[in-house]
């Protein structure tokens, strides 16, 4: 099974939009194994937009993602990685197609609501990023021998 790290940037939190967001997921049948709302500080928004450092948009981007709480998240299920950006919707949300989370609930590229980890590789590198080993948790659903997978 799949894990991946979802952020829920401060737009979500401000908007109050966590419940709806988190309720997809959960309605898709993914599992959430570890959740906890944090302010990220700019060491670590840093390390994790490393990729980013010489785009233009960088320094606007660690300034959001800072600015205010963020929901922190990893859910796991098969092929979860891709499944969470399908839902997520393409990264500006005027190009995000009606359905996705960007798509229904947003307008702006920097506060385009969501972060989900773009391949297993970084999805490992970010949620050991975000979190410690003991704040995962293995367990069963009781509804898993009906979703699958
Ligand atoms: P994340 O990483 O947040 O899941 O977004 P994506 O994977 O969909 O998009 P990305 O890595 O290309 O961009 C990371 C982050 O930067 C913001 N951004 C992006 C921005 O503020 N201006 C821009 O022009 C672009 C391309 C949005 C997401």
């Amino acid at each position: 099974m799949e894990r991946t790290l979802v952020l829920l940037k401060p737009d979500a939190v401000q908007r109050r939009l966590v419940g709806r967001i988190i309720s997809r997921f959960e309605e898709k049948g993914l599992k959430i194994v570890g959740l906890k709302m944090i302010r990220i500080s700019r060491e670590l928004a840093e390390k994790h937009y490393a990729e980013h450092r010489e785009k233009p948009f960088y320094s606007e981007l660690v300034s959001f993602i800072t600015s205010a709480p963020v929901v922190a998240m990893v859910v796991e299920g098969p092929r979860a990685v891709e499944v969470v950006r399908k839902m997520m919707g393409k990264t500006n949300p005027l190009e995000a197609e009606p359905g996705t989370i960007r798509g229904d609930y947003g307008l702006s590229v920097t506060m385009n609501l969501i972060h989900g980890s773009d391949s297993p590789a970084s999805a490992a590198r970010e949620i050991a990023l975000f979190f410690q080993e003991d704040e995962l948790l293995h367990y069963q659903t009781s509804d898993s021998a009906w979703l699958g997978g």
